[in-house]
């Protein structure tokens, strides 16, 4: 995994044109590039190897389903040039192990989510996360994600995973603190609307990277 900028920029924008502008704009300050479902949906799987071509890309689907199914979600994408994806861990082994060979088969990483940022995951995803880290660790993933809203849970999950990434979103407009996140133990912070919504991205995103160097 790239941990250079110990930046992930998460594009979640819904036109193409405004998609590669930002990606060329901010290749030189991120390690990555998050495409989701909402620029996916807007644009066609083709941007993520459009993206690709200027920065490296996690596709975020949130891989969530049969191992079947979820291996086939993966091949179409890291087919289409991703050089990671984002699988959900709650599914069970099975379906991540999955994920975690068709990864391998591809050269390509792949996290899996352990705790969500927003407060709903307090509900349901919350007690059950120290159990789904340690099973992604067990499947063999490169890496997982934890909320920067809880920076407490980023050390807690730190503590099961051991060397394995944590990539950490929920700063900025989530109300998270980047240098927070990275002291409790993030690798690399997943940020979005603070750089993509700013009306200067570099300078925003170059304001974050001063925070946490
Ligand atoms: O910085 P934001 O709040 O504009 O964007 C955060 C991004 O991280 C956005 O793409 C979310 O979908 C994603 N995200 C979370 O905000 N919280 C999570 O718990 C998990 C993710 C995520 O990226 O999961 C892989």
């Amino acid at each position: 995994m790239i941990l250079n900028s110990r930046l992930i920029l998460a594009l979640d924008v819904l036109s193409r044109d405004r998609a590669l502008h930002l990606a060329t704009a901010l290749k030189d300050r991120v390690d990555y590039v998050k495409v989701g479902y909402p620029l996916i949906l807007a644009a066609g799987l083709d941007i993520v190897g459009e993206i690709a071509r200027i920065a490296p890309v996690i596709a975020d689907l949130k891989i969530a389903d049969i191992p079947n199914t979820n291996t086939l979600i993966c091949e179409e994408v890291l087919d289409s040039g991703a050089a990671g994806i984002i699988a959900h861990a709650f599914v069970g082994r099975d379906s991540l192990s999955a994920c975690v060979e068709a990864a391998r088969e591809a050269g390509g990483l792949v996290f899996a989510v352990t705790e969500m940022s927003h407060p709903g995951a307090e509900e349901l995803m919350g007690p059950a996360a120290e159990r789904l880290a340690r099973m992604a660790a067990d499947c063999g993933v490169d890496g997982v994600v934890a909320p920067a809203t809880r920076p407490e849970r980023i050390s807690l999950v730190r503590s099961i995973v051991g060397e394995r990434a944590i990539i950490s979103p929920g700063v900025g407009v989530q109300g998270g603190s980047p240098s927070a996140a990275l002291k409790a133990g993030a690798d690399s912070l997943i940020v979005g609307r603070s750089i993509t919504e700013s009306p200067n991205p570099a300078a925003s995103a170059d304001a974050i990277l001063r925070e946490i160097r």
